[in-house]
């Protein structure tokens, strides 16, 4: 490895032993590293160096910041970390708050000054907090002042971390303080491009949460793969979204990918679905980094708004069903870009632009990476056969003091944990989580091939469809429904629906319960929590063997 730039190792230390790192993919010319470099240089001085510090680049409700007003706001930051606070080099630095230019700058401003961002999404309760804490040692916290209570829980929780400075608030030991009595400019820390600049825990459904460790030249390799050869957005482009920042789905696409190229970004605090079409018609979004689930309620409502701004669309977190793809297609003339990312991966892999889209398909491999579908053993399985996902790039796993490395990187390849197909053409079509898979009378099902089919239906807004036990059969496949408007869910469409399901697809695949419920259980990154309604299901059959 090249020399690091930091003084404290413990990220480098706790890296996985070499020989369990996957595969790292370097052949196409813009993707050979210099030995040298700090990513903020590269995302945000550079342009300001280059004379165009006058673009705007953050936006948000009260104000709009040019590449220059931020560098300035992300060097004061970087001057209170190393002067006033202490931070060496390689200290981790939590941060907490929703999407906002602080946020932003708090990232840049730690990764700037030789730091290791570790974000964690809003709503996280103390509990949650503190594990990040005690596993990625941290003694040092920027928090939004309105997420103090739970910050403060926390550090009752995880004691060594020393000290927190909330944004945001009024007095003298608030970080805005701290920055007017900053310096505006700060030389980056010489960080080697394989020295970690970030560690994001993942949302773990299961187990505990692992934090994968990524690289200076991590960021800029995921903007010079997925950015520049599938998104293909313009520095003229205003980059919106509803992923939080903490997630590495946010972090690229809405401050990696615009300040790659030197577009502008819009943060926002409050992210539904209103919320999000309410803001591309009020700042002229034109492209949008959300879940596919918040494209379907979205759906519903684009009557009332204004998004002729709008002009790329990206989809990540859960499958896109094709009939999501087609009806935003139909009303906006958008051909929605799915991608399947990882945080282990630090973002999207797989993933085709528009005029290579095939509706249903994740997409190919994004030129950088490969991928493959193969058997128990790692061996690549025929064309059209299903298997597990292999992946291998400029990114890839590795996780910070885990047994779970040897899970995720098999021979090289990262192993996703999805169950996929890759058709003759090299197209992946995505099948269901592996452990999802659905065993009936013997049959393996996919949910989410069933969920496709069923909101295809006009009744559907939204469902989740997972296996229940049952006596005979192991599992049979079970429905959660939240119907549209003006359906109500009785035994006659009940019937309806699961006829519709069987004349979609192969008729053994039809839900053979259905229940309708308000709402489906969802993660804070958009995903279905199919473990809880896995768990409903075996309780509602437990009930009803009792
Ligand atoms: C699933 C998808 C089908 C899949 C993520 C974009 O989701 C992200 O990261 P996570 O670590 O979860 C990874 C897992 O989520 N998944 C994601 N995208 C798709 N399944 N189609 C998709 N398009 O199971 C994957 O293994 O939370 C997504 C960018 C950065 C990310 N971190």
């Amino acid at each position: 490895m090249i020399p690091s730039g930091h003084l404290d190792t413990f990220a480098r230390d706790s890296l996985p032993p070499r020989e369990q790192w996957p595969d790292f993919l370097f052949d196409l010319p813009e993707r050979r590293n210099p030995d040298r470099m700090n990513c903020v240089v590269e995302l945000l001085d550079r342009w300001v160096d280059s004379g165009h510090g006058d673009r705007p680049c953050l936006i948000d409700a009260a104000q709009s910041l040019s590449y220059a007003e931020l560098s300035e706001r992300v060097n004061r930051i970087a001057g209170v970390l190393t002067r006033e606070l202490g931070l060496v080099p390689g200290n981790r630095v939590l941060l907490r708050g929703p999407n906002s230019p602080t946020m932003v700058a708090a990232y840049l401003g730690v990764i700037k000054a030789g730091g290791i961002a570790v974000a964690t999404m809003p709503l996280l309760r103390a509990k949650e907090i503190a594990y990040p804490v005690t596993k990625a040692r941290i003694d040092l916290a920027l928090c939004d002042h309105r997420l103090a209570e739970e910050m403060e829980k926390a550090r009752t929780l995880a004691p060594r971390l020393r000290r927190v400075v909330y944004w945001g608030n009024e007095g003298g030991d608030s970080l805005e303080a701290m920055m007017a009595r900053s310096e505006t400019t700060f030389t980056a820390c010489d960080t080697a491009s394989d020295d970690v600049c970030l560690i994001a825990f993942t949302s773990g459904t299961t187990g505990e949460p692992k934090g994968t460790m990524h690289f200076h030249r991590d960021m800029l390799a995921t903007c010079d793969t997925y950015g520049r050869f599938v998104l293909e957005a313009k520095p003229s482009d205003r980059f919106i979204g509803s992923p939080p920042l903490a997630f590495t789905f946010g972090l690229g696409g809405l401050v990696l990918f615009p300040l790659r190229i030197g577009a502008a970004t819009i943060l926002l605090e409050k992210t539904t679905p209103d919320d999000l079409l309410a803001a591309i018609g009020r700042f002229e979004a034109s492209v949008c980094f959300t879940a596919p689930t918040a494209y379907r309620a979205m759906l519903s409502k684009l009557g009332e708004s204004n998004i002729r701004s709008l002009r790329k669309c990206v989809s990540a977190g859960e499958a896109l069903p094709k009939a999501t793809f087609d009806a935003w297609l139909a009303a906006t003339g958008i051909k929605i870009l799915d991608g399947i990312g990882a945080t282990e991966m630090l973002h999207i892999f797989i993933g085709s632009p528009e005029s290579e889209i095939r509706p249903g398909a994740t997409g190919r491999p994004v030129p950088g990476y490969q991928a493959r579908v193969v058997d128990e053993l790692g061996a690549p399985v025929a064309p059209n056969t299903m298997g597990r996902l292999a992946v291998r790039g400029p990114t890839g796993c590795r996780y910070l003091a885990d047994k779970r490395q040897q899970q995720y990187v098999q021979n090289g390849w990262n192993i996703t944990g999805d169950t996929y197909r890759m058709d003759a053409d090299g197209y992946f079509w995505y099948q269901a989580r592996s452990d999802d898979m659905i065993v009936s009378a013997g049959y393996n099902i996919a949910g989410p091939e069933v969920e496709a089919a069923l909101l295809e239906h006009p009744a559907v807004a939204e469902c989740g469809v997972v296996g229940a036990p049952h006596e005979e059969r192991g599992q049979i496949v079970k429905a959660y429904m939240v119907l549209r408007p003006g359906y109500t869910g009785d035994h006659a469409l009940t019937k309806t629906l699961q006829d519709y399901v069987k004349a979609t697809i192969a008729p053994y695949k039809y839900p053979r319960a259905i229940e309708y419920v308000a709402t489906l259980p969802r993660t804070q990154t958009g995903k279905l929590q199919r473990f809880e309604l896995r768990r409903t299901a075996g309780e509602a059959a437990h009930k009803l063997a009792s």
